[in-house]
């Protein structure tokens, strides 16, 4: 049995540590090929300089930026099979930079000895399922060598993510705007807003931090404008939450209560859309940024063809470790550990979900929900179990800490799901901490004085 896995990110690294696990423990395993278009693993945790276009000259998939720190708890995240503690030899503060956080999620599959599995640089252009034969063919280039493959397979996993194709909003004026106008994929470093006049449209995470982040770099104002509802958090002096944008003459924004505010950028953190240009229709998720996915059974399997699946697809609170719980779910599926229900049932499942789903509406209720969702996959495997409801924990801890103070909520520290260990305070406040390397983490507090 063959299986392709598209994306080394922390889902599909997930999956070949999920097989890797079962060959350890003596079971046969499918032979595995993952498919990877940048040069090197963790998805959007690989920092890429680039935008537009990347080597390649396919679509940069990088959406991370310079400066960035874990916007929630990483005590959410860990890994049940591989704990902070375990990786970094010590316990280390709730909210790692993007280096911290690569380095973990590189370290597990790096012990695993996965990296053969993977072919990089190497972008999937096209997959089809043939009915006769059982197949997938997968038709995949490699930019290095600038050649084409074709091969078969019994299963797809598709884990390519769906935080980097840009959500891009038209507004009036913006063709004729005498300033730079970019969408948060592109967004790399806060220091080239310094001084500068911002505009952000948004009210979710990225225009949080986004916004943040130049704050913190030095923006002379920030103004977000929403939509829907502003955020509503305790915003320092210079930080203005405005309604919705209507039009923009030369510099001049103008919303929809009629104030205006002359800007020198305007930063569109508009979200992302679930995008698969390499699958046909027959094949292809549609769904929107939600909890319960459309069309995904136990949110991970297409139920269209029982044979594809689709691992992290949802909005997400939980990230790592629920990737991890759905790669082992697919694993023994795919293992025929766990069995399938039929067609009508997987239907039923997606649609009570999401009926679950639309019958609550705050962020504590989301969070439960998704934990819960994370406690059902586990309980089916030998994914090890983990104090969820510590996990949820933390994101309730979080929460308030960010309603409390939102320049310091990266302060706090919460404790460990996995190991119990109580994460001590980072050596400097965030809003101080300029350097954002590995070294500068990882420094005691008495080297970093
Ligand atoms: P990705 O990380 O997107 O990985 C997908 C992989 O698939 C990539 O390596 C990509 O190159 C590859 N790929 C895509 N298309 C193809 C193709 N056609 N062929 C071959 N390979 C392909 N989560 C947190 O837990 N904490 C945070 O602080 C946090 N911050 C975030 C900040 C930003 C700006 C963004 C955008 C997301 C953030 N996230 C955060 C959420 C993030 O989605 C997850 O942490 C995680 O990266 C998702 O993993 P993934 O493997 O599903 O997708
Ligand atoms: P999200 O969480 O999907 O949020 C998208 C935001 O964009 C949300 O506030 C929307 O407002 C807003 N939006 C969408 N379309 C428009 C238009 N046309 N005009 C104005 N505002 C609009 O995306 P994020 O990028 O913030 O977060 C995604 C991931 O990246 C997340 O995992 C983070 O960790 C990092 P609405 O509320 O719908 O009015």
């Amino acid at each position: 049995m063959r299986v392709c896995v598209i994306g080394a990110g922390p889902s599909g690294l997930a999956q070949l540590r999920a097989f890797q696990s079962a060959a350890a423990q003596g079971a046969a395993i499918p032979e595995t090929v993952c498919y990877e278009k940048q040069p090197d693993w963790g998805g959007l945790w690989r920092y890429d300089w680039r935008t537009g276009v990347d080597e390649y000259a396919n679509p940069v998939h990088g959406s991370m930026y310079r400066y960035l720190w874990s916007n929630g708890p990483k005590e959410g995240l860990e890994f049940a099979d591989y704990s902070f503690d375990q990786h970094f030899g010590k316990p280390i503060a709730s909210y790692p930079p993007r280096a911290v956080l690569f380095d973990y999620i590189e370290g597990r599959v790096k012990k695993a000895g996965v990296r053969d599995w993977i072919r990089f640089s190497t972008v999937v252009r096209d997959v089809t399922y043939d009915a006769g034969t059982g197949l997938f063919t997968v038709i995949a280039r490699n930019g290095e060598t600038d050649t084409e493959s074709s091969e078969t397979f019994d299963h797809v996993i598709v884990a390519s993510g769906h935080f980097s194709f840009p959500n891009v909003p038209y507004y009036p004026g913006f063709e004729s705007f005498n300033g730079r106008i970019l969408h948060a994929h592109d967004f790399r470093d806060a220091r080239e807003f310094e001084g500068r006049d911002i505009l952000i449209l948004g009210t979710s995470y990225s225009a949080e931090d986004i916004g943040s982040q130049c704050w913190k770099y030095g923006a002379k104002s920030i103004t977000v404008a929403h939509r829907t509802a502003p955020m509503g958090y305790d915003w320092p002096d210079d930080w203005r939450e405005v309604p919705a944008l209507e039009k923009v003459e030369g510099k001049t924004a103008t919303f929809r209560d009629g104030t205006e505010k002359v800007v020198d950028a305007i930063i569109l953190c508009t979200g992302y859309k679930h995008h698969f240009p390499f699958l046909p229709d027959d094949l292809r998720l549609k769904t929107a940024n939600r909890l319960a996915t459309t069309d995904l059974y136990k949110g991970v399997v297409w139920t269209k063809n029982p044979r594809l699946f689709y691992l992290g697809m949802q909005d997400q609170w939980f990230t790592f470790n629920m990737f991890d719980a759905q790669a082992w779910w697919v694993r023994d599926v795919i293992m025929g550990r766990i069995a399938l229900p039929d067609a009508a049932a997987m239907e039923a499942d997606w649609q009570k979900r999401q009926a679950d789903e639309d019958a609550f509406d705050s962020d504590h209720d989301a969070i439960v929900y998704q934990g819960d969702y994370v406690k059902e996959l586990i309980a089916e495997t030998d994914y090890p179990s983990f104090d969820v409801d510590g996990a949820n924990e933390a994101f309730f801890q979080w929460k308030k800490h960010k309603k409390k103070a939102i320049m310091s909520f990266r302060d706090n520290g919460y404790v460990s799901p996995i190991t119990g260990t109580m994460a001590p305070p980072h050596h400097t406040p965030w809003r101080h901490a300029m350097d954002d390397s590995l070294a500068s983490y990882l420094q005691s507090s008495e080297a970093a004085e």
